[in-house]
Order: C-alpha cells, then sequence, then structure tokens
C-alpha cells in the first residue's frame, strides 16, 4: 500500500512537473519573445526586401519612361519643321559647368516641348570635333537648328515664344535677373508622374536631374572603352569612397580651402559604419583632384587606407592645360568613378562634385543620400526649391519607343 501510495505520488508530482514546463514554456517571455521576434523580424526582412524590390522596379520603369520621352521629343517626324531650342558652349567655363548648362537646356527642351539642338562649337576648347567625339549626340534625326520658318529668337521675349520655331537660349542667369524662370525648372518635377516616384524616391528632384544628365552624358563607344580601361588599370573595386578635391583657381574667389582631414573624418564614419555590418579588408578611397600633391600627402597621412587615384590626370588639371583633349579626358574618367563610388565627399561649390552625385542617380536604387558636402549643401543653379511639381507634356506616344541599352 505504501509502495502503491509512494508510486502514485511520484507520477502526480512528475506529471504536474511536465505540465508546468509545458504551461511555462508556452507563456514565460523567455521563451516565447525571442520565438515570437524571430518570426516577426523574418517577416519583416521579407517585406522590406520585397518593398525593396518593387521600388527598384518601378524606379527602373519611370527611368525609361522618361528615356523614351526624352528620345521621342529628340527625334520628331519632321526636323524642318519641329520648334527648337538652339543651346550653345558660349560663355561657359570647365566640363561641369558645360554639362549644367546642358541640362538648363534639356530640362527647358523638355518643359516647352521643343527639340533641343546643340551647337557646341563655340566654347567648346577640347577640340575642333565637338561633343559629339565624346559622347553621342542628342538626336539621331534632327541636329540642325534651321528651321521651314526664319522665326529665330532669343529666350525670353516680351510676347512669348510661341510662334518662334527656333528660339536661342542664353545661360540661366539670365532668367534670374529678370525673374522670368519657367516654373517647370527644379525642384519642380513633371506632374503627371511626381505621385509614383514620391513613392519610391526620397528626393524627386534629385532623381530628375539625374535622368537628364543620363540622358546628356552617352559616352560614345571609345570613351566607354577609356573609362573602362582605366577603372581596370586603377584597381578601381567595391567597397570604394569617392573623394573630390577642388583647389587650383576655385579657391581663387569661388570656395575656400578645406584640408584632406575634413574629407577624411567622413571617409573613416562611412567605414566604421559598414563594418558594423560586414568585413571589410581593404578601406579603399578613390581620390579626384586638380592638385598634384595631394595623393602623396593623403597617403602619407594615411597609411590604413588605399588610395585609388591617377596623378597623371591630376597634372592634366593644371590650369593651363585643361583646354585640351586629355584633360578633358582626364575629367570624365574621374566623373565615371566618382559616380560608381558607394559614398561621395565633396565640396558642392564644385560643379564636378555636383555633376558626380546627379551621375550617381542613374542607378535603380535611391542614391539621395551617398554625398556629403564638405561646404555647402547641393544645390541646382537656378533651382526654385518652392515648386515640387509643374505640368509639363506627357509625350504620348513616346512608350512606343524601344530603346537599347538603358
Ligand atoms: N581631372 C580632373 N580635373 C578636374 C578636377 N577638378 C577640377 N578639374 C578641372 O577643373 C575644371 C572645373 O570645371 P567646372 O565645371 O568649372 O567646375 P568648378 O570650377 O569646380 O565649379 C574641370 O573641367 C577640369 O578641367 C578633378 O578632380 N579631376
Ligand atoms: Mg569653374
Amino acid at each position: 500500500m505504501n509502495t502503491l501510495y509512494k508510486l502514485l505520488l511520484t507520477i502526480t508530482l512528475a506529471l504536474l512537473i511536465s505540465i508546468f514546463i509545458v504551461f511555462e514554456r508556452q507563456i514565460s517571455p523567455r521563451y516565447t519573445q525571442p520565438m515570437k521576434s524571430s518570426k516577426k523580424d523574418s517577416t519583416r526582412l521579407r517585406i522590406s526586401a520585397k518593398e525593396q524590390r518593387w521600388k527598384q522596379n518601378e524606379l527602373r520603369k519611370l527611368s525609361y519612361l522618361i528615356q523614351q520621352r526624352l528620345h521621342f521629343l529628340q527625334n520628331p517626324p519632321d526636323c524642318r519643321k519641329a520648334k527648337k531650342i538652339l543651346c550653345t558652349f558660349k560663355k561657359t567655363s570647365g566640363f561641369g559647368s558645360k554639362v549644367h548648362h546642358l541640362s538648363f537646356c534639356m530640362l527647358m527642351a523638355y518643359g516647352s516641348g521643343r527639340t533641343l539642338i546643340l551647337e557646341s562649337g563655340e566654347g567648346w576648347a577640347y577640340f575642333k570635333e565637338g561633343w559629339d567625339k565624346c559622347f553621342r549626340p542628342f538626336s539621331e534625326t534632327c541636329l540642325h537648328g534651321t528651321g521651314e520658318t526664319t522665326a529665330f529668337n532669343k529666350w525670353p521675349i516680351p510676347d512669348g515664344n510661341e510662334s518662334i520655331q527656333v528660339v536661342e537660349l542664353p545661360l540661366i542667369v539670365k532668367f534670374m535677373e529678370t525673374n522670368e524662370k519657367p516654373v517647370f525648372l527644379p525642384w519642380a518635377v513633371p506632374e503627371d508622374i511626381s505621385e509614383r516616384l514620391r513613392r519610391v524616391h526620397s528626393k524627386p528632384h534629385i532623381w530628375w536631374i539625374g535622368q537628364i544628365i543620363t540622358y546628356i552624358l552617352k559616352p560614345q563607344p571609345q570613351t566607354q572603352s577609356l573609362i573602362d580601361n582605366k577603372t581596370t588599370a586603377l584597381g578601381f573595386a567595391h567597397p570604394i569612397v569617392g573623394i573630390h578635391v577642388r583647389r587650383t583657381d576655385k579657391l581663387v574667389r569661388e570656395a575656400t580651402y578645406h584640408g584632406i582631414e575634413e574629407y577624411m573624418d567622413h571617409v573613416k564614419k562611412y567605414y566604421q559604419e559598414l563594418e558594423k555590418r560586414k568585413a571589410v579588408s581593404v578601406r579603399r578611397v578613390f581620390l579626384a583632384t586638380d592638385e598634384v600633391g595631394l595623393l602623396y600627402e593623403a597617403q602619407n597621412k594615411y597609411p590604413d587606407y588605399l588610395f585609388v587615384s591617377d596623378n597623371n590626370i591630376s597634372q592634366s588639371a593644371n590650369v593651363s592645360l585643361r583646354r585640351s583633349e586629355e584633360s578633358l579626358m582626364g575629367i570624365i574618367v574621374d566623373l565615371h568613378l566618382l559616380a560608381r563610388s558607394d559614398f561621395l565627399v565633396c565640396t558642392c561649390s564644385s560643379n564636378i562634385c555636383r555633376l558626380a552625385y546627379e551621375m550617381m542617380q542613374h542607378s535603380n536604387l535611391d542614391a539621395s543620400k551617398k554625398l556629403h558636402c564638405v561646404d555647402r549643401r547641393y544645390y541646382w543653379h537656378g533651382e526654385n526649391i518652392k515648386l515640387k511639381t509643374a505640368k509639363m507634356p506627357v509625350y504620348e506616344g513616346a512608350e512606343n519607343f524601344h530603346l537599347h541599352g538603358v
């Protein structure tokens, strides 16, 4: 009896203990929380990866649509009858400032529904063949500024431009002086895509300028080969932070001196954050500069970093050599490598810095946070930060164009 009693007591106790354990596992945070949160985490990760893919896809579609529209605008059915905007490089200075002037011309063309014609001869001092030797022309069918009618005028004109077939554009400063800047210039983006764009990009106007720059800067095959060869020869690889240090003539009136330390502080911060997430075997820095001695200074001061840079290119950026083919090729290579870097540190007072950032937007990701300006904030010369959208032509029929390599 006694033994039976003891046995029953042991079984009851064992049962009670196992019920308690099962119960405790179900309600105790020690067990339940990690199970629940890891499930939650993986669900969250899955959703954010899916959302990321969707955003990327949406940006790719929007980009394709805008490139189609620009192609449509630039290849009118009858070039002789098309309304045109004529753009030249008169009074423009360095390469960055020339491309920014072209971005203004292309935005004016898109906003007013006119085909942009570039006459690059005057003001293009690098070589006599002009823009088309390095970059693809803006049109396959319409490259001449002459029209069926003789009407020709300079913009802006008092009674509007509607009846004028060919309008020549001055520099944007002229519009700023007279306060007649059209509302469709940045930060305005085309109204018909603005909502879609806002859903997938945190700075739509930067994406929009990036699209215009992408259309403008299409390297000719030989330019592309040069960029590719230099990229390989320099050992450009990821991860890499691009820094652009603008010195020489820029410091006379337009900008102030910034030591290499100011740039490198931000490079260091970038790598410290990155190393929290993954192992980084080499801290690589792509250095573009017009200051010849800077590469040696940087290598001496920062032996733990690997500097990727071409001192011959910096030499060719010397003020007295800038108007040469070699110098132009040098800045084109530098710009492409700055734009391909994972993060960019530079002075936004420089057209080169801002242009590299705009070129970065070519990717189908929101690249708006990949920049740290050492001096002033990013801006587009002539911008109106209050206007976020504007009515612009929608270019019906443009979606029927099939584009190659976009
Ligand atoms: N290769 C090379 N050239 C540069 C660099 N920085 C400036 N330059 C030269 O300086 C010119 C400056 O151009 P610009 O558009 O006036 O830009 P900003 O003066 O810096 O606003 C470029 O066209 C190049 O000739 C650089 O990092 N690399
Ligand atoms: Mg300049």
